[in-house]
Order: C-alpha cells, then sequence, then structure tokens
C-alpha cells in the first residue's frame, strides 16, 4: 500500500477570513498568522527556509534576498491577491518554484470601486460630505459645489484586461464614452460590446480624454508609465483615477500637476510606496485618496482564500495548479 502523503507545510504572512483559515487547517499542516502583524525580512526567510509552501499577499516582499533562502522542500508560493510585482518572478522560475495568484474573483470589485472614484472625484462626492460635517452646509446654492458632469465625457482605460473590460462596462451604463490602451487590441466583440475606441498610442488618447483610469498590472514595462512627459499631454480639465498599482504612475510628477491644477482632479486607491502616502498629496484638495481597498469585500476575500486553497491543493496532489503565473517544477 502507497504511504499516505505528508501534509504540506503551509506559512500564511496575514491573517485571512476566518472560513478560510479554518479549511486551510483542516487540509494542510498550516501556520497562520492570527497576529496579522506583517513578517520581517528574517521571518520570511526563516518561512521559506521551512515550508513547503508560502501564502504572501501584497505586503511581503518576496525578492532575490528571500528567495536565496529558499530550502529543499520549498516549491510553491501561493500568492493571496493578483498582482504579483512583489515576488521576484524571474528568480522564482530559476529555482524551480511555482507561483499561483488569485485572478478573476476580484475583478468585479476593483471595477466598482474604480466606478466609485470615477464618480466621487468629479463629483466632488467626499468634498461634499465632509463640508456638510464641517457646518458649511447653509442651504441649497446655484452655484455652490459645482462638479463635472459624467455623462457623455471620454473615459480612457488604461490596461484592457479583466478588470479594465469591467470598467468600461459600468462607465458605458453612466454614458462614458469608451476609449483604451492596451499592448493588445482586445477581441473585436469586446469592442463592440463595450463601443470601444482603441487607440495604440497612449499619447495620443492621454491628450484627448476627460476621465483616465489606470487598470493595468505594475510591471517593468508598465513602471512609470504615466510619466511626467505623458502627465504633460494630459489635459487640464482631464480626471485621474488608479486603482491598480501606484508605481504605475509618476507620484511626485502627478503631484506637482494637481498642484498647479494642470489635472482636475485624483482618485487614488494605490501609491508608489504603500503603505506611506506622499505627504505632498494629502496637502491637496483635488485628489480622494482611500487605502488600497479595491478588492476588499468580505466575499471577494473569502473568493480569494478559496482560489489560494485550490492552487495549493492541486499543487500538493500533483497537478498543475489552475492559477500559474510561474509554473514551477510540479
Ligand atoms: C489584493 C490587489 O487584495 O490582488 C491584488 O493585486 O491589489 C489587492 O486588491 C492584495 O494584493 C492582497 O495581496
Amino acid at each position: 500500500m502507497p504511504t499516505p502523503k505528508k501534509r504540506p507545510l503551509v506559512i500564511v504572512t496575514r491573517k485571512l477570513p476566518d472560513p478560510i483559515e479554518t479549511r486551510m487547517m483542516e487540509l494542510f499542516d498550516t501556520r497562520l498568522n492570527l497576529a496579522d502583524k506583517p513578517m520581517g525580512q528574517a521571518e520570511l526567510i526563516e518561512a521559506v527556509k521551512t515550508a513547503d509552501v508560502l501564502v504572501p499577499t501584497i505586503t511581503d516582499r518576496i525578492d532575490g534576498s528571500i528567495l536565496a533562502h529558499a530550502g529543499p522542500n520549498f516549491r510553491l508560493i501561493a500568492n493571496f491577491g493578483t498582482g504579483v510585482d512583489h515576488i521576484d518572478l524571474a528568480g522564482a522560475r530559476q529555482r524551480g518554484i511555482t507561483v499561483t495568484n488569485t485572478p478573476g474573483v476580484l475583478t468585479e470589485d476593483t471595477a466598482d470601486m474604480t466606478m466609485a472614484l470615477i464618480l466621487a472625484v468629479p463629483r466632488r462626492l467626499v468634498e461634499g460630505a465632509n463640508a456638510l460635517r464641517e457646518g458649511k452646509f447653509e442651504g441649497w446654492s446655484p452655484t455652490w459645489m459645482l462638479g463635472q458632469r459624467i455623462w457623455g465625457k471620454r473615459l480612457g482605460i488604461i490596461g484592457m484586461g479583466r478588470i479594465g473590460q469591467a470598467v468600461a462596462r459600468r462607465a458605458k451604463a453612466f454614458g462614458l464614452s469608451i476609449h483604451y490602451h492596451n499592448r493588445k487590441r482586445v477581441h473585436e466583440s469586446i469592442e463592440q460590446e463595450l463601443e470601444a475606441t482603441y487607440w495604440e498610442s497612449l499619447d495620443q488618447m492621454l491628450a484627448r480624454m476627460d476621465i483616465i483610469s489606470v487598470n493595468c498590472p505594475h510591471t517593468p514595462a508598465t513602471f512609470h508609465l504615466l510619466s511626467a512627459r505623458r502627465l504633460d499631454l494630459i489635459p487640464p480639465h482631464a480626471y485621474i483615477v488608479n486603482t491598480a498599482r501606484g508605481e504605475v504612475i509618476d507620484e511626485n510628477a502627478l503631484v506637482r500637476k494637481l498642484r498647479k491644477g494642470e489635472i482636475a482632479g485624483a482618485g487614488l486607491d494605490v501609491f508608489e510606496h504603500e503603505p506611506a502616502v506622499n505627504p505632498k498629496l494629502l496637502e491637496l484638495n483635488n485628489v480622494l485618496l482611500i487605502p488600497h481597498m479595491g478588492s476588499a469585500t468580505l466575499e471577494g476575500r473569502i473568493d480569494m482564500g478559496e482560489k489560494v486553497i485550490i492552487n495549493i491543493k492541486t499543487f500538493a496532489d500533483g497537478h498543475a495548479p489552475p492559477d500559474r503565473v510561474i509554473a514551477g517544477l510540479l
């Protein structure tokens, strides 16, 4: 009779929703982080030395200096999240370590949050709510708290993947015309459904939009994609929304533009040096800043956890996990 396989040692770096932790404990030899204190470098090194599987999040930098300590059993990084820019993918590939993520399940939540920012910034939603709380509401006025109309404007989406398309679907219903820039043009049927116009040149698109939404991943190719030069192309009446990654925008250059009124406003869910927020951004009142909440729904986080479990379980059973970003050795 074959000897039953040993349960993999899974180290989870942050507190996950209860049902996910319970299920992980049932299936694997799981070490949780109930205190939810982000792990330091030394703890991460210890984890990859001893574990079979690591479940990190965006708050863990799994770079070469960590992977260099990977023990002989360390074979899978099952990331809790879709973006994998905090993981040294080349290093993982080189060492035969598989990397998985959680695509798809946070698309709609992130698109909702993007749409919320698209509406909230031009319509001054938070500014109005704050003014009311501060006792500044002295009755309706024909000229107070005027924002910009959404209906009929042009939305330029940078990155037309799952989230970009989900944003486009919502935006279309709000009367925005859809424009996009992507590495590759999307299928004709999607363009037709969204009535979307493809711009091969990002520069040309930026110069003609009323609202710009960043929905592409952060990769070496998209770092500071919205550089100072490109931000200069954006017309002064336009708004920028970013629910993807802070690194895609040159944040200092954005601050300068916003400060001078050369860009009308910004809705930012992500920041270049997260969790630090550029103090210069905090001084501006034409920005709405929220703390990386794009996927923050209970349902979404449970679905993400389910994906992590499925990826680990299939891998431990000797199969190719469904959400492989890097296919290591099985
Ligand atoms: C995740 C995200 O919640 O999935 C992503 O890429 O940006 C977030 O919404 C976070 O990354 C968790 O690791």
